[in-house]
């Protein structure tokens, strides 16, 4: 049993689809019964990895570990050697659980593993005699900050109740509604808001297995009524729709296109409402907060604004010297100042937090303030309505890239074990289609030879995952520094 997903415990739901990838689909009484038939072989774990392939058996691994009460570490399956093993050496799960011929990487070989069977029909649902505490641990999911590896968010399960219900209400989201999306699913926008969502509220999810607009045309003009996307998602849309009439149609007829993970440009936010007919509704977000704010879908969708507060989640913007510029009334009224020039940090309180970084008392200390709001290390404003409008980061050395976070520091780590790096630095440069683009600026160790640009592209994706890998790679004779001795960024950005 479980009251994270009421339509799991039976009745008229059974029958009702839950999940499709591809020509695989689940009802939720299979979905009952192939989960209930993994939490006896789970139930005693401490905690458990997900190898977090765009499948079927991570959806149903990941309700499994839930209904066991047994918190789950979802693992990008293209992670590469010192990023898995950092995951897990942290996290340090008892079991593995993976589709039946996964095969997976040496460092996940010592681990227990558990083979997750979409067509086991167990007794259907089962779980812990009582249902844990709303604060138990239910995912740890890792997050890139601005130095050394990533950091595991520990994301408790009232979080997810509590953020689903909200976009429920912001939204109207219903068991009505069918989702599509192609988000990778070891992170919290694919998977928590990807297939927890539909599946907390007793609808469905088609994944694409691989982000392509025919099959989100494909999706749309059968049933679906939701899309999900990261902005480089909605770019590759925005330079399609208007030449080809069935996806504008399929979009236009959707509910709701939603994107979030990072800023939609107002360009591509634009080219789609005009060829569509569609506006696109921005929600923010992050992996420790989960939902923060959404437009509406009563609301109206403004390019450039990511709405307002989600319900039960308390914001505030602040100023550098921590004087709070304002907050919220319980209407939603903006209190305090608001307009353009009061630029300040969005700082968030609410049942939507995470617990804490697993292992990290230092930093989790850090990320929050003595009265207990987190830092997002977003700037924002707010409109006279209250919409929040981002306009910047804190850290320069934060890169969003795809809608990934992806930190500086860990890719010029990972440059610096290459033996031909004498010295690296790693900044994000604006890119159309990536939001922004990793770039690499290297000092080689003797001349650089030809084809080292795409080896240490290769030794960084090998490393660490694909997604981080430099884009471009830079050789110069020296960085710029001050006189501190402090590489300055800003001076290679342009250069
Ligand atoms: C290329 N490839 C390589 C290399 N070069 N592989 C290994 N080594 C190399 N040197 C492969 C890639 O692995 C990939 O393979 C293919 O070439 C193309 O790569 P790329 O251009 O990087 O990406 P893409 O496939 O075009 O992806 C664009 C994307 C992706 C689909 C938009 O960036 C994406 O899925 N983004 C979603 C990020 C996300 O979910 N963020 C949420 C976190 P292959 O094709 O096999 O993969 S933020 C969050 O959760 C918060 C709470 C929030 O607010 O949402
Ligand atoms: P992550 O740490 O991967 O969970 O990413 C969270 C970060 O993504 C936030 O701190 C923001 O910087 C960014 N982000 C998420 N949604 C949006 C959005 N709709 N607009 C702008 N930035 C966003």
């Amino acid at each position: 049993m479980s009251s994270l997903f009421p339509a799991l415990t039976g009745g008229s739901a059974a029958q009702r689809p839950a999940l499709r990838f591809g020509d695989r689909a689940l009802t939720y009484g299979e979905l009952a019964a192939a989960a209930g038939a993994l939490v006896p072989r789970i139930g005693a774990a401490g905690r458990v990895a997900v190898w977090a392939t765009p499948t079927l058996e991570t959806a149903v691994a990941v309700v499994a570990a839930l209904l066991a009460g047994v918190p789950a570490v979802p693992l990008n399956p293209k992670s590469g050697g010192s990023e898995l093993g950092h995951i897990l050496s942290d996290s340090a799960p008892s079991l593995v659980l993976a589709a039946e011929g996964d095969r997976l990487p040496d460092g996940l070989a010592e681990l227990e593993r558990v083979d997750v069977d979409v067509d086991a029909r167990g007794s259907g649902p089962a779980g812990p005699a009582a249902e844990p505490e709303p604060a138990a641990p239910a995912l740890v999911v890792y997050t890139s900050g601005t130095t050394g590896p990533p950091k595991g968010a520990v994301v408790p399960r009232r979080a997810i109740a509590s953020t689903l219900d909200a976009l429920a209400d912001a939204w109207q989201w219903t068991g009505d509604d069918v989702l599509v999306h192609a988000l990778p699913l070891f992170h919290v926008h694919g998977l928590i808001l990807g297939i927890l969502g539909p599946l907390r509220r007793g609808g469905c999810v088609r994944h694409l297995g691989r982000f392509g607009t025919e099959g989100v045309a494909r999706e749309l003009a059968d049933g679906a009524t939701m899309l999900f996307g990261v902005p480089t998602m909605y770019h590759r849309i925005a330079e399609t729709v208007a030449g080809d009439p069935g996806l504008a149609e399929a979009l236009g007829r959707a509910r709701l296109l939603v994107s979030g993970s990072a800023a939609l440009p107002v360009h591509d936010h634009e080219r789609i409402g005009a060829a569509t007919g569609r506006r696109v509704v921005e929600r923010y977000g992050m992996t420790e907060t989960l939902m923060i704010t959404s437009v509406r879908a009563d609301g109206e969708p403004r390019a450039g604004t990511v709405g307002v507060p989600l319900p039960g989640v308390e914001v505030r913007l602040v100023e550098e010297d921590g004087t709070v510029i304002g907050g919220y009334d319980a209407d939603g009224t903006p209190n305090g100042a608001y307009g353009a020039e009061h630029v300040g940090e969005i700082q968030v309180r609410g049942p939507n937090l995470f617990t804490a970084y697993l292992n990290r008392p230092d930093a989790t200390a850090a990320a929050h303030t003595e009265d207990g709001w987190f830092r997002t290390g977003d700037m924002a404003v707010r409109d006279a309505d209250g919409y929040v409008r981002i306009v910047g980061r804190k850290a320069t050395d934060l890169i969003k890239s795809g809608g990934y976070k992806i930190g500086a520091g860990e890719i010029e780590n990972a440059l610096l074990e290459h033996p031909e790096v004498r010295e690296a630095a790693v900044t994000g440069e604006p890119d159309a289609d990536l939001g922004e683009r990793i770039v690499a600026w290297v000092v080689p160790e003797g001349p650089a030879r030809p084809g080292l640009g795409a080896e240490l592209a290769n030794h960084v994706a090998d490393r660490l995952a694909p997604h981080k890998r430099p884009r471009a790679v830079h050789f110069l004779d020296s960085l710029p520094r001050n006189d501190m001795g402090k590489i300055m960024k800003r001076a290679l950005k342009h250069g």
